[in-house]
């Protein structure tokens, strides 16, 4: 009776939450983020597929806001407490003529989000705004929170504000302009009409009409596209407005190309937004569990990402839109991959799943970095009848409750443990705040490896569980003997695991 009268309460609890529009706040460094590409992910509804063609890489493929939302228990059962989907207003009308090696010249559309026609309109393909909005509260229902992408730099190729002209009758947009390293603000990136943001009338109607949709929609923050080419005073603006009108804990997090702990550092001093990308982790990563590197140095650099300023977020990442699969970068060896799976949810930050990771979605270099999300068996397009590996969504989803169950994980310290062998390397998270302590083994090598370590200071003795394998170990004095198999992980936590979040 007592269980049944706690889950009625937290059941109440969650229907608050959802009443006041936002589930109940909880820090950005506690949630998982999964990113998707609506159009690639489900269609739910094929009234809205005008000009799809699947057989383009390039080309609209079906997906929509209704398809996505009826995926969102999948979603939840792995883990995901935040969604990430990309821009939603109306895109181009055509798309561009493309090439990419080894594929025939295709047509690029604007599936992807970023080429936006008119900031003011919903893409159809991706559906309505009452879409949108079910999406938002079918996500917070589920404890999910839901970051949208804004585009504030630029347009589309073609877009309704090519001819549009300021009372001062100036250009709303520079065409063609700039070498993007030498004038980031003012380039055109990719070749995009660069919006002069720099223009009260210009920045108004962009931020304004991106504000007004997220107010609509009930969205919980914004992921910010193409931060670098857009001045930082109007990134200070964006920040006062979208606190006054969507609210203090509406969240930002920027794409600022090339990001780390140290040049995301002045956005974060200045209070411009609340977290970056860390585009670092995923090719050291990739780097370590090849072999190149030396562990030491490897496990010197997580320990930098720990210099993020306190109260500010690095978000991490295996793969992108924007980058290649981190699989394919791999060779396909899963064994690897899981292993940065492992470092990833045991790291700092905010971790990003991009959509299909967990299922080891195929493709490597664009455009098949944004293929269709593989649904196996099931009857969902567009990825209906392409290969799924359960086996690996079963690996995330229980390092995504590793992650959940230990506040280490999310919040912790770190301390980098000495040992001799090079391919093996150990580190240590303590939360002083809980008392909860992990120890995280892991070993690049062809071979198991055997470690023997002393552990930090004010370790206590007695039994760890590998929260992954279940084998158990004894910490005798301090110490710690163990063995880890070929390429892979230990996450080593006193039983039993301390009560999820
Ligand atoms: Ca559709």
């Amino acid at each position: 009776m007592a269980l049944l009268m706690a889950c009625a309460m937290l059941v109440a609890a969650a229907d608050d939450a959802h009443a006041q529009g936002a589930p109940a706040p909880r820090s950005w460094a506690d949630e998982v983020l999964y990113f998707v590409l609506i159009d690639r992910f489900a269609d739910g509804d094929p009234g809205n597929n005008a000009g799809v063609d699947r057989g383009n890489p390039g080309g609209w493929h079906g997906g929509d806001l209704k398809g996505l939302t009826q995926q969102l228990d999948e979603l939840r059962d792995l883990g995901v407490t935040a969604l990430w989907i990309n821009p939603v207003q109306m895109q181009q009308k055509r798309g561009m003529p493309a090439q990419a090696p080894g594929v025939p010249s295709f047509r690029h559309e604007g599936f992807h989000g970023y080429w936006v026609h008119d900031f003011e309109a919903m893409e159809p393909r991706f559906g309505t705004e009452a879409d949108l909005k079910e999406l938002v509260e079918q996500a917070h229902r589920r404890g999910i929170r839901v970051l949208l992408d804004v585009v504030v730099n630029h347009t589309g190729y073609t877009s309704i504000y090519a001819d549009r002209k300021t009372a001062a009758d100036e250009g709303w947009v520079r065409v063609g302009e700039g070498n993007c390293e030498v004038e980031p603000v003012t380039c055109a990136v990719g070749g995009l009409p660069d919006l002069k943001t720099e223009i009260a009338e210009v920045r108004d109607h962009v931020i304004g009409a991106n504000i007004a949709l997220a107010r609509r929609a009930g969205v919980d923050g914004f992921r910010i596209d193409t931060y670098k080419h857009v001045p930082g005073n109007v990134w200070a603006e964006h920040r006062r407005r979208t606190r006054a009108e969507l609210g203090p804990g509406f969240f930002l997090l920027a794409e600022y190309w090339g990001g780390t702990a140290q040049s995301l550092d002045g956005f974060f001093e200045r209070d411009e937004v609340d977290a970056g990308f860390d585009f670092s982790f995923k090719g050291s990563c990739e780097a370590w569990v090849q072999g190149r590197g030396r562990s030491v140095a490897y496990g010197a650099y997580l320990r930098g990402r720990h210099r993020v300023r306190p109260g500010y977020v690095l978000a991490h990442y295996l793969s992108s839109h924007d980058e290649p699969m981190a699989l394919a970068t791999l060779g396909g060896d899963k064994d690897r991959f899981r292993l940065c799976v492992a470092l990833q949810m045991t790291s700092l930050g905010l971790p990003v799943i991009y959509y299909g990771e967990e299922v080891a979605r195929g493709g490597h270099e664009w455009p098949f970095n944004r293929n269709d999300m593989p649904w196996g068996a099931r009857d969902i397009l567009p990825g209906k009848g392409v290969a799924r590996d359960e086996a690996m969504r079963d690996f995330y989803q229980r390092l995504i409750r590793i992650r959940a169950e230990h506040p280490a994980l999310r919040r912790g310290d770190y301390t980098l443990l000495t040992q001799p062998q090079d391919a093996t390397l150990a580190f240590a998270r303590h939360d002083a705040a809980s008392g909860d302590r992990v120890l995280v083994l892991a070993n690049r090598d062809e071979r198991a490896a055997s470690v023997d370590l002393a552990l930090p200071e004010g370790w206590p003795n007695g039994a760890l569980t590998d929260r992954i394998g279940g084998a158990a170990i004894e910490v005798v004095q301090g110490r710690i003997q163990a063995r880890i198999g070929a390429k892979s992980a230990l996450v080593l936590a006193a039983t039993p695991p301390k009560a999820a979040r």
